[in-house]
């Protein structure tokens, strides 16, 4: 009899799969051993998460106080944004699937630089390298790894100044040095690549038009610099 479904597979598969999914679930991901597993290692889970956090704030603080403190002489703020974020624990398992990377707690303190990540958008391509050395001169930042995408772009086009730094927390009862990922981008840079991020979800294209629009992409990261830098000429025609 011809099957309703389709030609691969016998009408009623589907239910089978899925009742099968259900019992899988059931019997592995639902097991007492696997919730006794959750359990024990949620609190050391949320507890790192947390520790992240406190590292973000402290960073951002920097920044913002670095912010406030240049405006005065620069009669403007260097700083147009700030955004943070903790890696989500999707992007964190990929990261660790890619690398290699033992599944216990220390090894992701340890191999993962960016759980903790702030990004700060500012308005001049000076102003990215004035905030960066004003921040790791101060003397509770450790520089772990600079890399710098404004001189030397990824071949995506993409452009940012990269810091991992180590800053210390202080907890209750003792001081952890946490490390923290810095991106500094201009708006222009930062507009690039948010939309750059959103247009790599496509990825059925032919090989051939996605090496089409790659190009233009690095294109209008080109031009993106260019107008960076006659934004600047004009500031510094206006003394600011
Ligand atoms: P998320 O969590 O979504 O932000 P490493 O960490 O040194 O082992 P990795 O991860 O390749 O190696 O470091 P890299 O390239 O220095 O920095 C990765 C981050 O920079 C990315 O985060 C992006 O935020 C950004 N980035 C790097 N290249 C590009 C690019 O071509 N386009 C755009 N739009 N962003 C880029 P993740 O890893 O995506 O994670």
């Amino acid at each position: 009899m011809e099957n309703e479904t389709n030609e691969l597979f016998p009408a009623g598969i589907e239910n089978t799969l899925s009742t099968y999914r259900e019992d899988f679930v059931r019997e592995n991901l639902m097991s007492d051993a696997f919730l006794d597993f959750v359990e024990e290692n949620t609190k050391p889970i949320d507890r790192m998460f947390a520790y992240y956090q406190c590292a973000i704030m402290e960073v951002e603080t920097k920044f913002k106080v670095l912010d406030e403190s240049l405006s005065v002489d620069l009669e403007r703020n260097p700083i147009e944004s700030i955004k943070t974020r903790v890696k989500s624990v999707d992007s964190l398992l990929r990261k660790m699937r890619r690398k290699n990377i033992p599944l216990t707690l220390d090894a992701i303190e340890e191999n993962i630089k960016d759980v903790a990540g702030v990004r700060v958008i500012c308005s001049f391509p000076d102003d990215i390298y004035e905030l960066a050395d004003a921040f790791l001169s101060q003397d509770d930042i450790t520089l772990i790894e600079k890399k710098d995408y404004i001189k030397e772009p990824k071949p995506s086009g993409y452009r940012s100044l990269h810091l991992i730094v180590e800053v210390p927390i202080f907890l209750k009862d003792e001081k952890k040095n946490m490390k923290v990922e810095v991106q500094f981008r201009t708006i222009a840079m930062d507009f690039w690549a948010s939309l750059e991020h959103k247009l790599h979800y496509k990825h059925d294209l032919p090989e051939e038009r996605a090496k089409v629009l790659a190009d233009e992409l690095r294109n209008c990261a080109e031009q993106i610099e260019m107008l960076d830098l006659r934004m600047q000429a004009v500031r510094n025609e206006c003394n600011l």
